[in-house]
């Protein structure tokens, strides 16, 4: 397996992962889960963790979809384990305890665009184009689509985009929840930067709970989920950060967290 399926860079704790087949516009074969999967595997084991961005190398395609090439052939049985194999990749990075951005720089459609939903938010490029489009293929989304897309965008609106398979524009994507903000590629760099900058700036424990908080909330009834965020908050008291976060408030500088 080439380690270069996936690209890692580090920069304090703000980890870039970039799937890497440009010349396949980044097609998520088997080669690309499994190096996820082991870039996993190190990201879980890092207390020191601060963020994820996700992107697409090349300035065309985040992720062109799963693997045409390599799927076609899959029986039944390959196909279920694949797809099984994928969704708990993607389960795996939605549940890093750190928020998990999306870049999208170009084609995000299929499996791409189900490897975004899997991510806490999404920014674009406006050169990118969404979709589900498995049913042009004779398939469906099997990378978490039908699920997530709906949870993001509201039913109706994802079952016009996984029956009818049309692409949309980043605009479009914007309008209907699926990114946060469009930007063009050489500012989607500078957001990258800006947000190296602020993720790796800010009290890790907090982001931290800020996360869980959402996360585990909103599988819960308001009053579970409203008692999970006082003990969340009542937990920031417990450690340094919120002393030092206070503190250089009322010291009028920056805290260091
Ligand atoms: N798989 C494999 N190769 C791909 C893929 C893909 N999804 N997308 C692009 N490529 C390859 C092309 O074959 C081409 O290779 P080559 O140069 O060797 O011919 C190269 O990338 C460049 O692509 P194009 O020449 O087609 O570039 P264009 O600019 O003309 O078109 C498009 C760009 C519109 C993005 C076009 O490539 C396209 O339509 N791609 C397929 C998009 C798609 O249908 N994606 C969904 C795939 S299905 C899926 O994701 C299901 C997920 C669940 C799987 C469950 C597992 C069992």
């Amino acid at each position: 397996m080439s380690e270069q399926a996936i690209e890692v860079q580090d920069e304090g704790g703000v980890v870039r992962l970039t799937v890497n087949r440009p010349k396949a516009l980044n097609a998520l074969n088997s080669e690309v889960i499994a190096a996820l999967a082991a870039a996993l595997d190190d990201l879980e084991a890092r207390g020191d963790l601060r963020a994820v961005l996700i992107t697409g190398a090349g300035e065309k395609a985040f992720v062109a979809g799963a693997d045409i090439t390599e799927m076609r052939d899959k029986s039944a049985v390959e196909a279920r384990d694949f797809a099984g194999q994928a969704q708990a990749t993607l389960k795996r990075l939605e549940a890093l305890p750190v928020p998990v951005v999306a870049l999208v720089n170009g084609f995000c459609l299929g499996g791409g665009c189900e490897l975004a939903l899997a991510c806490d938010w999404a920014v674009a490029s406006d050169n990118a184009v969404f979709g589900q489009p498995e049913v042009l293929l004779g398939v469906i989304p099997g990378f978490g689509g039908t699920q997530r897309l709906p949870r993001r965008v509201g039913p109706a609106m994802a079952l016009d985009l996984v029956t009818t398979g049309r692409k949309i524009d980043a605009n479009e994507a914007l309008r209907i929840g699926l990114v946060n903000r469009v930007m063009s590629q050489a500012e989607l760099e500078d957001y990258a930067a800006e947000l190296t900058k602020q993720l790796g700036g800010n009290g890790p424990q907090a982001v931290r709970g800020a996360k869980q908080a959402v996360h585990d909330g909103l599988d819960q009834d308001l009053d579970s989920a409203l008692a999970l965020e006082t003990s969340l908050f009542a937990l920031c008291f417990a450690g340094d950060e919120q002393r030092e976060g206070m503190s250089a408030f009322v010291e009028k500088r920056k805290p260091n967290f």
